[in-house]
């Protein structure tokens, strides 16, 4: 089981039909897929990975010296070098990142970080709201539906977060995840994954929910996602995928993941009927985006279902 790869360039062509078909797969029997051809430019893909890069370099000593996670790997190693049992780490993660949002203040170094990554900013936005509206096309929603949502009914601006990560590598991958696994508690993940460094893995819908599957890293492609919001606005039709970071004893992978989310205080609620056929089981319930958020930080590591159920209690 591979994840799709589909050319996005075609939407706009004779073969719009066969592409949202495919891109209906995507969301419903993967959670996860990769777009080729978006309209952003290869020139622009291709400075934000240098930036990031130079980034990285001026963070590398800092991730070294003093990262929690690269101290508690530190002392398990010691520890099993006197023969203690030592156990994989399950609370901290082998990553190194920080956040982008327009309203807080960005890193100045170096000088040409800010312009290019506001650049590709703006251009990921627009793809992430031209995917918003395939997605309500293909669940027969009217336009603007799901903005709408997200915007608390237009009067504010959707969350967009850009997440610029490096995952070093790790002498002893086999004791700590990249990250763990979880869902996306949001709306629209788009993410500019490293060209050569794998370890991005997903648990399709389709498959026996046990077998996790590579997300394959596919040069200037920007693999695609759906978090919790968008499962329950959808009613469960298009579902949000567990996915995990392996940690890698070789290469530095970079990703930078932007996240299209609802306002905190945008009311999330199904907008389509339940085609599962399991009835009242099925149901979601309906809520206040920031009251989730609330759980999900607690939780973002456990299974969602519990999440969604403290949600219908409230
Ligand atoms: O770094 C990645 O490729 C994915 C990041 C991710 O899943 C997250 O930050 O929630």
């Amino acid at each position: 089981m591979a994840i799709p790869v589909i050319d996005f360039s075609k939407l706009d062509g004779d073969e719009r039909a066969a592409t949202l078909a495919e891109i209906t797969a995507g969301f419903q029997e993967y959670g996860f897929f990769q777009l080729v051809n978006t309209g952003i430019p290869d020139e622009l893909l291709e400075r934000v990975k240098k930036v990031c890069g130079d980034i990285y370099e001026l963070r590398e000593d800092g991730f070294e010296e003093s990262n929690p996670t690269v101290k508690a790997l530190a002392r398990l190693v010691d520890q099993e070098r006197e023969e203690l049992v030592v156990r994989k780490i399950e609370d901290m993660d082998w990553e190194d990142s920080f956040t982008l949002q327009d309203d807080l203040p960005w890193p100045s170094n170096p000088p040409a970080f800010k312009e290019t990554m506001m650049e590709y900013r703006r251009e990921l936005k627009k793809l992430a709201e031209k995917l918003l509206g395939v997605m309500e096309e293909l669940l027969g929603l009217e336009e603007g539906r799901i903005r709408k949502v997200f915007t608390n009914d237009g009067d504010l601006e959707a969350f967009y977060g850009t997440k610029v990560s490096h995952y070093p590598p790790c002498p002893r991958p086999e004791l700590v995840d990249g990250l763990r696994a979880h869902t996306d508690a949001g709306g629209l993940i788009l993410l500019f994954q490293d060209d050569r460094v794998g370890g991005l893995q997903v648990l399709p819908h389709g498959g026996d929910g046990r077998r996790w599957v590579d997300v394959q890293p596919v040069e200037n492609a920007i693999v695609v996602n759906t978090g919790d919001q968008i499962e329950v606005i959808t009613n469960g039709r298009y579902k949000s995928a567990w996915h995990r970071i392996l940690a890698t004893r070789d290469g530095n992978r970079r990703s930078i993941a932007s996240f299209y989310n609802p306002v905190r205080m945008a009311t999330i609620a199904p907008a389509i009927p339940d085609t599962s056929g399991n009835g009242a089981a099925a149901a979601y319930p309906s809520f206040k985006f920031g009251d989730y958020m609330e759980v999900y930080v607690k939780q973002k590591f456990q299974a969602k279902e519990p999440r969604f159920a403290a949600l219908a209690t409230k």
